[in-house]
């Protein structure tokens, strides 16, 4: 199934990308009033982490006064093992931009942001070119005229930092400032950049609104598997045949996506466990190999889908060296803002580096075990409780590897 990946949309062009879709958009203009019912419809989730029903937050931004109130597409990607925002910036410009219009025109917002990480050189130059294009159009006039106020694309280039794409962080970069996350609520819906209303949104979830506008919310709905809507694109990465990017129905299993689509495990080795989300979530083992991939079944396996980036470990890997290099990465990504969450991601990071060495004393286990503990809910972001939930999960998922590093 290829909605998001489909070939055709993969344009540098717009007038190539209105070819073969624009629907949605055209769509959303006949009928600003049916967009957010389509979007609860088809059941989408925002699908950069956290899975927050998007005609919630939709409804939240539209019921705020205007005007000039923002939409934020979310391209600040830079999690370990998460590539597929870089995907649609850089291939499907088009389609990005057109779901973000769909999202304007449903909630009234004037100012568009495209927000890209600038490492990735190639969506910025796309994103670039693709709004030029956009500003040129009779489409973005009548958005405009549906909105009641001029419509404007920006492309905003992010610090780069991973932290810039928590929301509030990204309004902050937004409005030219460090990439700070400040404390929730006020929500951006309701306080976003500069005081207004602003709509962010992860590209992903953005870019499926044209779709199901333009094919409607229960074709949407029924490419899911179950109760889950949707497709949903999986970065799957690790000691797999075949690592990239798949497009699949959202509640596809494990299982299929590793030993399916992924092509199963390299050299036929074991299959170990799988880092899911940011990494920053609870280690999936053999044991949940049948378990759907959507947002409620990992939930209520006690892990999350986050992201939707799957690293696959086989037997002959090491999860303390795993875990030691992502709680390494979150404790260089900590903004500093929070004394526990620098402090802390330092600490567990120290420790796990030194037993990785073999150079662990007697007390680093139970110092993990309590930082693990005390850590979580401690920080404005949750910066700090993506390390401690993976720390927590790999020494409660395989304390042999902990014990013998120790010895
Ligand atoms: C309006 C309300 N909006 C909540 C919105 C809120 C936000 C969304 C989710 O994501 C996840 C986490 C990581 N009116 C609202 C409302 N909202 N109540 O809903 O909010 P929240 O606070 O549940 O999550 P979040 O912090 O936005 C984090 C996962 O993403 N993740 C982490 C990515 C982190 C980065 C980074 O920091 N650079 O990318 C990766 O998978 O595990 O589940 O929009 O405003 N009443």
């Amino acid at each position: 199934m290829r909605v998001l990946t489909d070939p055709a949309l993969r344009v540098a062009a717009l007038a190539d990308h209105l070819a073969v879709a624009g629907d949605g958009l055209r769509a959303a203009l006949r009928d600003p009033a049916g967009i957010i019912p389509a979007i609860e419809a088809a059941g989408l989730r925002g699908l950069g982490g956290a899975g927050f029903p998007a005609h919630r937050k939709w409804a939240a931004v539209a019921a705020e006064p205007g005007p000039g109130k923002w939409i934020i597409a979310n391209g600040n990607e830079d999690e370990p093992g998460t590539f597929k925002d870089r995907f649609l910036l850089a291939e499907t410009p088009h389609q990005v931009i057109e779901g973000a219009l769909v999202a304007a025109v449903a909630v009234r917002a004037s100012r568009v942001a495209l927000y890209v990480n600038p490492r990735e050189a190639a969506g910025v130059r796309a994103l670039r070119e693709a709004a030029a294009a956009w500003e040129a159009h009779p489409l973005l006039a009548a958005v405009s005229a549906v909105v009641g106020e001029a419509v404007e694309l920006r492309v905003v280039e992010s610090s780069g930092l991973y932290i810039g794409g928590e929301e509030t962080a990204a309004v902050a970069s937004v409005q030219g400032g460090f990439p700070f996350p400040a404390l929730k609520p006020p929500f951006p819906a309701q306080h976003g950049v500069g005081g207004a209303p602003t709509l962010v949104n992860n590209v992903e979830t953005l870019a499926q609104a044209g779709h199901i506008l333009a094919k409607g919310a229960a074709w949407y709905r029924g490419l899911g598997i179950g109760d889950a809507a949707g497709v949903k694109l999986f970065s799957l990465s690790g000691d797999v045949l075949r690592p990239g990017l798949h497009e699949l129905p959202m509640g596809t299993s494990l299982r299929a996506l590793v030993f399916e689509h992924g092509g199963g495990m390299l050299g036929g080795r074991g299959f170990k466990a799988v880092f899911t989300g940011g990494p920053s979530n609870t280690l999936l083992t053999a044991a949940d190999l049948d378990v759907a991939m959507d947002f409620d079944s990992l939930r209520a396996r006690g892990s999350r889908l986050g992201t939707g980036a799957m690293i696959v470990v086989s037997d002959g890997t090491s999860i303390l060296r795993k875990t030691a290099e992502y709680v390494a990465f979150f404790a260089a990504s900590s903004c500093g803002q929070c004394p526990p969450c620098k402090v802390g991601t330092f600490q567990v990071a120290r420790l796990l580096e030194r037993l990785e060495a073999g150079a662990g004393r007697p007390g680093d286990l139970e110092a993990l075990r309590n930082l693990a503990a005390l850590l979580p809910g401690s920080g404005r972001c949750g910066l700090v409780d993506g390390a401690a939930t993976v720390l927590a999960s790999s020494l409660a998922t395989f304390p042999e590897e902990y014990a013998r590093a120790l010895r």
